[in-house]
């Protein structure tokens, strides 16, 4: 099998699929640049998308990977989760080489995004699919005369086949400020994290991987250039309240996020910055 890129429609949007040479496969809307499903060669779907979820832009698509700039969550004045999430993003390359495929997908400031944040920037989303491995990239360049600050994320929401079965490892003895907790600073002790309620927490300083075990399933989440690690998962009360979320649908997804949340970046004028997310199932 040969790497391939193809347009195809997913539920009604333009979007990409990639296909690698080991059978993985990945789909990508042009909607907010965002992955919506990422299918590793032994066929199992690695990525939560509700059956909910809206795709006519009036709403962020509920699951795979969303994208979040300028800003992450409510850490501002801007609409929750920035203004690239509902938007419409360009192909600005694609390639097939030695067995893998890459897309880029690029927006830019516009008359819409001035009203609400005064900057002029160009971003860019690079998905790279290769044997049992997917990296998300987001790169960001300040295309204006006066710095500005950001914070951001890729919200990857992770599918379990039951949530309260799962592992995550890597975040003991790190502090996070817990969200669900009136945002309490808070140190993680634990040897690893099973949800088993509402967590919402942004984990600091995180540079060891992080490993979600979820039956028989070991799937390796790095993050560089992201400082931070979101872990959220809205449980039963919150999760009923969704209108894109079946009721059930928090048993079934994890998110773990890379973000630039605690400390924003500042980037001075003609300045690039770029921050990657690399899942590898194994
Ligand atoms: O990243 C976690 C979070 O900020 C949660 O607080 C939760 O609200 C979630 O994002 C989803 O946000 P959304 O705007 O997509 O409903």
């Amino acid at each position: 099998m040969t790497a391939s890129i193809e347009s195809i429609q997913f539920h009604g949007i333009e979007a990409l699929r990639l296909t690698a040479a080991s059978g993985a496969a990945a789909v990508v809307s042009l909607l907010g640049a965002q992955v919506l499903s990422w299918i590793t060669p032994d066929g199992r779907e690695q990525l939560f998308l509700s059956d909910k979820a809206v795709f006519d832009g009036s709403r962020s698509i509920r699951g795979g990977v969303p994208v979040c700039f300028p800003q992450f969550s409510g850490l501002g004045d801007l609409p929750k989760h920035g203004l690239v999430r509902q938007k419409p993003w360009a192909v600005s390359e694609q390639a097939c080489r030695e067995g893998y495929a890459m897309v880029c997908l690029e927006t830019a400031d516009d008359e819409a995004t001035r009203t609400l944040w005064p900057h002029a920037f160009h971003a860019e989303i690079t998905v790279v699919l290769e044997a049992s491995r997917l990296d998300v990239e987001l790169a960001v360049e300040n295309t204006g005369n006066a710095s500005f600050s950001f914070t951001g994320a890729l919200h990857t929401y992770l599918r379990v086949k039951e949530v309260e079965n799962a592992h995550l490892h890597g975040l003991q003895g790190l502090e996070y400020r817990d969200a669900a907790n009136g945002n309490a600073l808070r140190r993680d002790n634990g040897e690893e994290l099973v949800v088993e309620g509402e967590v919402d927490r942004v984990y600091h300083g995180v540079v060891k991987p992080v490993v979600l075990t979820d039956s028989g399933r070991n799937l390796t989440i790095v993050a560089e250039g992201f400082p931070d690690t979101v872990v959220w998962n809205p449980w039963e009360t919150l999760c009923a309240a969704m209108p894109d979320m079946e009721r059930l649908d928090f048993r079934y997804m994890l998110c773990v996020e890379a973000a630039v949340a605690r400390q924003p970046v500042l980037l001075p004028a003609d300045a690039s910055w770029f921050g990657r997310q690399t899942l590898e199932a194994v």
